[in-house]
């Protein structure tokens, strides 16, 4: 190991000591305490570059997550760090409560009403994911009350989706794990997701499309219309291992929406800014939202900002019957953070990354993620624009997986970080989501690398 490194303005760490200060100090996210507290260390990512990052010992990776599937415009958009800087000698902070505002705040929202559906025209500004999907589960509520039907309450929501941490959005989220750790708050119910791979069982993909979004009308008459105020949903589930639907899905969902007036929520946290090749996952699938949840690909992960884009209907009921929504945050609509939104927008614009992904790099995704499945435990490989999966399994013919669900994933994560790629396992599927400025170059490289990794874990487990 390199015992140090250079690193903020010059200084000189030592990896083994700011390891041991970090394990005695920082109580890391999603993490097993007693297992790192076993194991110590860790890695210390040190800086990073384009579609890659260095960590301490000087090795470099390919960041096939780009990040948590935020970094759209890639490390090192320097301009990013200019605006923000002159924003903060300008305006480093002030409120958007109270009836005020500022620059940055006006612009963004006008910015992003712009690039979503003309029924869109408000941005209620928030910093992270699970903020904004909390402020919707508010609106939705308050809307139901302002229109006198305060019992259309209950939101819809599916297994296995991922809508954020915070007890209001790990309650909308279909992760048992996370309900299982300290409970949910009522009304608020699940339904199937439409993962055909996984549970698709002998029916056609459109078949089971229309299947999986009728488990949302069953559970509609269930609870009775009057009773449901709202659906959400990715457009393509990300961290529970991209589920793309079938394309019969979201029609049949929007259908349904309609007919029992219950309003539709795309979280676009991750699909939106470019990832699918279009702006927004909405327009991949051809759904028409009533409010949209954006964060992560909005900075590029550069600065913490999260925004909800309220639709017109709602918003009108908000303007026409009055009275204070008691909500906000401290930070909604930041200055710098807004800043670094503009700029981030404007690049994806400037370098046309929306039009390369969906014309160049997600097709050639697609195709170089197809080569993989003439692998024995490749059952399946997906995706759209700049997001991917490939499915690990036992049985390919039977579309079996394995019976210890997340063994054989860990094993070929751990493959591809020694290869120097990140890609995460989510049970035995690998999932990516590389930044949008990576080159055709670069994906055949990262397969390149995905492909040795899965060649090491067959030999590992005794399939090759
Ligand atoms: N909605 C979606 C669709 C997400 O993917 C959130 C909301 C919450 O955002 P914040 O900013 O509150 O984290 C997310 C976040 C993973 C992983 O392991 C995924 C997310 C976050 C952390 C880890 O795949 N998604």
């Amino acid at each position: 190991m390199n015992d140090s490194f250079e690193g903020r303005s010059g200084r000189n760490y030592n990896t083994e000591e700011l390891l041991r200060e970090d394990l005695a100090h920082h109580m890391r996210p999603f993490t097993d305490y007693k297992e790192l507290a076993e194991e110590g260390g860790g890695r210390v990512v040190t800086h990073a570059d384009g579609i890659y990052f260095w960590d301490s010992e000087g090795r470099r990776f390919l960041d096939g997550m780009a990040g948590l599937w935020c970094v759209n415009i890639g490390y090192g958009q320097r301009e990013l760090a200019s605006v923000a800087a002159e924003q903060m000698l300008e305006l480093p902070y002030y409120n958007t409560f109270f009836k005020t505002t500022h620059p940055p705040a006006a612009e963004l929202s006008k910015l992003l009403a712009d690039l979503t559906p003309a029924n869109f025209n408000h941005a209620f500004f928030a910093n992270s994911g699970s903020e904004a999907n909390d402020t919707i589960l508010r609106m939705v509520r308050q809307f139901w009350h302002l229109e006198g039907k305060p019992e259309k309450r209950t939101i819809i929501s599916r297994h296995n989706a991922y809508h954020g941490s915070t007890t209001a959005a790990l309650s909308l989220g279909g992760m048992e794990s996370m309900h299982n750790q300290g409970g949910v708050i009522p009304d608020i119910a699940h339904v199937a997701q439409p993962y055909w791979y996984g549970e698709g069982g002998d029916l056609d993909e459109d078949a089971f499309g229309i299947q999986a979004a009728k488990t949302i009308e069953e559970k509609i008459l269930e609870l009775g219309a009057d009773k449901v105020g709202a659906f959400i949903g990715e457009p393509i589930q990300g961290a529970g291992g991209v589920i793309i639907p079938p394309k019969t899905y979201w029609p049949e969902v929007q259908r349904i929406c309609k007919q029992y007036d219950v309003l539709l929520i795309c979280d676009e946290v991750i699909c939106g800014f470019g990832r699918t090749g279009n702006w927004f996952g909405y327009e991949s699938f051809g759904i028409e939202p009533d409010f949209i949840t954006m964060a992560k690909g909005l900075s590029s992960g550069y600065l913490p900002i999260s925004a909800v884009m309220v639709g017109d209907r709602v918003m009108k009921t908000f303007i026409d019957k009055g009275g204070e929504f008691y909500h906000g945050f401290t930070y909604s609509g930041h200055p710098a953070a807004c800043a670094v939104a503009i700029r981030n927008i404007e690049i994806i614009r400037r370098e046309g990354l929306v039009e390369k992904v969906r014309d160049e790099t997600g097709p050639h995704l697609a195709r170089a993620l197809k080569t993989l499945e003439d692998h024995p435990l490749v059952g399946e490989t997906r995706s759209m624009g700049m997001i991917g999966a490939i499915e690990l399994v036992e049985d390919k013919a039977k579309r079996k997986h394995f019976d210890e669900p997340g063994k054989v994933g860990g094993i070929c994560r751990n493959h591809c970080l020694e290869g120097g790629l990140v890609m995460r396992a989510v049970r035995d599927i690998m999932v990516m989501s590389p930044p949008l400025v990576i080159t055709t170059q670069q994906i055949d490289d990262m397969i390149g690398l995905a492909r040795k990794a899965i060649d090491a874990t067959a030999k590992d487990i005794g399939v090759m």
